[in-house]
């Protein structure tokens, strides 16, 4: 049997996810602090690229979203990575109390940070671009990246905020270095200004879930084609084909 189709038996989940460079998969983070790495296949989806369609499995056709051996896809990376912490070693949710309730406050502020960089990204691909979601959007990364500062010089530890965090910071460094739109300012430097958000960010980079994959090329198979014979897995164990699966859409839209 093939070293690949041996390996792929000893996984009991498929995460469908953008291996994009540079950026930190709080998915990934928390699959590695729970100690399921190794459990987990890995299935680089492009969403916006021609090919890779995710629709038949998550209605969404959304990354990431994570397959179970039974056929059950949980999509919402908020829902990934609570499962993943209660399926492995449990440590990055806090129990109930105010601990837990500033984990996911910071969790839901990093989120937001990251969908509002994804917003402003796909509308520089906008011709024309609206201003406003522009001068609507920035104010709330700013102010969010302010309240960073200020649960860095608190917050011990590290937990799924953290991990959200991570997620953010480095969705943003990405997109400002590829450039956005004014009122960003180009060349913006989150780290100016902010040192205690800038130390915890260099210390959390040593940590091994970040290592696992933040600045390294995906070295696997990250074809359309590989991409869309494990969705046809998926379904098989649903008990459906991939065939009543609603066709790839036509993509004009550039995100990575
Ligand atoms: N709220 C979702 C957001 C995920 C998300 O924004 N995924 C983007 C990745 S760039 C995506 O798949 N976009 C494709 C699309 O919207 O069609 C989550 O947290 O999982």
């Amino acid at each position: 049997m093939a070293t690949r189709k041996k390996a792929a038996l000893n996984k009991s989940m498929k995460l469908f996810y953008s291996p994009i460079h540079g950026f930190i998969h709080k998915v990934l983070v928390v699959a590695h602090e729970a100690g399921l790495w190794d459990k987990i296949e890995f299935v680089p989806i492009y969403p916006m690229r021609d090919g890779y369609s995710i629709a038949a499995i998550n209605p969404l056709h959304k990354v990431p979203a994570l397959a179970l051996k039974d056929g059950t896809v949980l999509y919402g990376s908020q829902t990934i990575v609570e499962f993943l912490d209660f399926t492995g070693k449990k440590k990055l949710y806090p129990k109930p109390g105010p601990k837990r309730w500033d984990a996911l406050r910071r969790l839901a502020l990093a989120d937001t940070v990251f969908e509002v960089t994804v917003n402003m990204a796909l509308e520089k691909g906008e011709n024309p671009v609206r201003p406003s979601v522009y001068t609507w959007y920035w104010p709330k990364v700013l102010r969010a990246l302010d309240q960073m500062e200020i649960d860095a010089g608190k917050t011990k530890g590290f937990d799924v905020g953290h991990a959200a965090t991570l997620h953010a910071l480095s969705y943003l460094n990405r997109q400002l270095g590829k450039g956005l739109m004014p009122p960003v300012p180009s060349n913006y430097d989150w780290r100016k200004g902010r040192p205690k958000l800038t130390a915890w960010w260099t210390k959390a980079l040593e940590r091994p879930s970040v290592n696992s994959h933040f600045n390294k090329d995906y070295k696997g198979n990250d074809t359309a084609e590989f991409a869309q014979q494990q969705v046809a897995e998926v379904l098989r164990a649903q008990g459906k084909k991939l065939a009543a699966a609603p066709k790839p859409q036509k993509v004009d839209m550039h995100l990575d």
